[in-house]
């Protein structure tokens, strides 16, 4: 067992990201065993879900001759356009299967304004708007924190490399990620979370 300062954060393991789903990450139901083994290490685990309505600015269908992958600009800067996901209410934002939600403490939902996306656990697009994560961690001493999940590019970096800003000590255990990997961003993000400090391990 950990010491009572760590925390275990899932990062959007979910149907929509696994094989199968809208937008799936190659291999991305391979990591929920070790997930869940993981789990019985730490006394407080918190999972993330990605949680958009419909008709989301980060879908492409909303965006007239874009496509799903196509970058655009927004009022926070440039974003890529997804393919409809993780829509609230639907069998694709859910959980996969087999993830062992019952060991969840808190499960925070990002995502939810259809003006503005949020791959961080921290911070939405904006990169201020908190979503409340960084002050539920620090009202239960939480300093540490061990990071999994999905994708490791996109919401696993950005949640890291906030983190570590914050000034958490971050772990990024990159057995237990897998990447959506566009133009090169799984090498850019690995080069970003270990220049903000977090540690990438293997387990
Ligand atoms: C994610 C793209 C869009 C992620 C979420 O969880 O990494 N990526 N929404
Ligand atoms: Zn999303």
């Amino acid at each position: 067992m950990r010491p009572a300062t760590d925390a275990l954060i899932v990062i959007d393991v979910q149907n929509d990201f696994c094989p199968g789903g809208a937008l799936a990450v190659a291999g991305g139901d391979e990591i929920v065993p070790g997930i869940n083994a993981l789990m019985a290490e730490f006394g407080a685990v918190i999972l993330t879900q990605d949680w958009h309505p419909g008709g989301h600015l980060s879908f492409a269908g909303q965006h007239p001759g874009k496509a799903p992958m196509d970058l655009t600009e927004m009022p926070y800067g440039p974003q890529v356009l997804w393919p409809d996901h993780c829509v609230q209410g639907s069998l694709g934002a859910q959980f996969h299967a087999d993830l062992n939600v019952t060991r969840a403490d808190l499960i925070l939902r990002k995502g939810f304004r259809r003006e503005i996306d949020s791959y961080s656990a921290f911070f939405e697009n904006d990169r201020t708007t908190p979503t409340g994560l960084e002050g539920y961690l620090r009202s239960r001493g939480l300093t540490r924190l061990t990071l999994v999940g999905l994708a490791t590019d996109f919401c696993v970096n950005y949640s890291a490399v906030d983190a570590a800003k914050l000034g958490f000590e971050v772990e990024v255990r990159e057995d237990l990620t897998r990447a959506i990997d566009l133009d090169g961003s799984l090498a850019a993000a690995r080069m970003g979370m270990a220049e903000a400090g977090a540690q990438l391990t293997q387990g």
